[in-house]
């Protein structure tokens, strides 16, 4: 049996399965992805809830593996070399995931990167352009008079999905025919937009009826609607 003691993380939530893969993480749009690719791959893991009420992501525990403090992080006891791999940033461990179980990834070069360009594409614009949205249409920025940020958000929101909808007006998913950790990644940010963040008015989701095509495909998958509830908040 591995022995993840060495694992400050491991103090504040204690492995029961110190065999299966350790994930540190809540049902947010990031933490998702996580918990779907598990489920898409099965491979065998434990979800640990990191609540944000208790403010555990900024606990010494959980920054000894995140210095970022944010979610999701993993802990893979068998990564590597067999060696024990700590792993934050939803995009590395999406890679990780799909080279360890060999799937989700186009297996020739030139398609990988296609497929990982298109993950990064949500890395650096959907996920904090979309989340910036949220926080002036939603959250405490919806009280600032001033609506420039908020009208700046929404502009560079709707831009993305004239992106996303041209790339879908020809291909199943994202990367091509395949479904990919590119869309592991970017349709929990789909979905949050026009479901929790209410927004699907504000960015004319209507206008995208390839986005909402493949959003539907998505949100239908046996492991999305499984990952999408991983970890259970207690
Ligand atoms: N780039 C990071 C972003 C992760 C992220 O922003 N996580 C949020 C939840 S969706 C979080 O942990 N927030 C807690 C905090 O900021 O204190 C990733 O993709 O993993």
């Amino acid at each position: 049996m591995p022995d993840l003691s060495a694992f400050p993380i491991t103090r504040k939530w204690p492995a029961q399965h110190p065999d299966r893969i350790q994930l540190y993480s809540l049902p947010t749009p990031n933490g998702v992805k996580a918990s779907i690719m598990l489920e898409e791959t099965g491979l065998a893991y434990e979800p640990h809830l990191v609540s944000f009420e208790t403010q555990d992501q900024m606990s010494p525990e959980f920054l000894s593996l995140n210095p970022n403090n944010k979610i999701p992080a993993i802990l893979d006891p068998n990564g590597p070399g067999g060696q024990p791999l700590a792993l934050f940033e939803s995009g590395a461990i999406l890679i990780y995931l799909a080279d360890k179980a060999g799937r989700f990834l186009p297996a020739d070069a030139a398609g990988r990167y296609e497929a990982i360009q298109w993950l990064m594409f949500q890395m650096g614009g959907i996920g904090p352009m979309f989340g910036q949205l949220g926080f002036f249409h939603k959250f405490a920025g919806k009280e600032y008079e001033d609506k420039r940020p908020r009208d700046r958000y929404v502009a560079e929101s709707k831009r993305l999905l004239g992106v996303l909808e041209q790339r879908l007006a020809d291909r199943a998913w994202i990367a091509g025919n395949d479904y990919s950790i590119a869309d592991i990644a970017i349709f929990p940010w789909v979905r949050n937009l026009v479901g929790f963040y209410e927004a699907r008015e504000l960015v004319g989701f209507d206008s995208f009826p390839n986005v909402a095509r493949v959003l539907a495909a998505f949100v239908e998958r046996p492991a999305v609607i499984k990952g999408l509830g991983i970890p259970a908040r207690g």
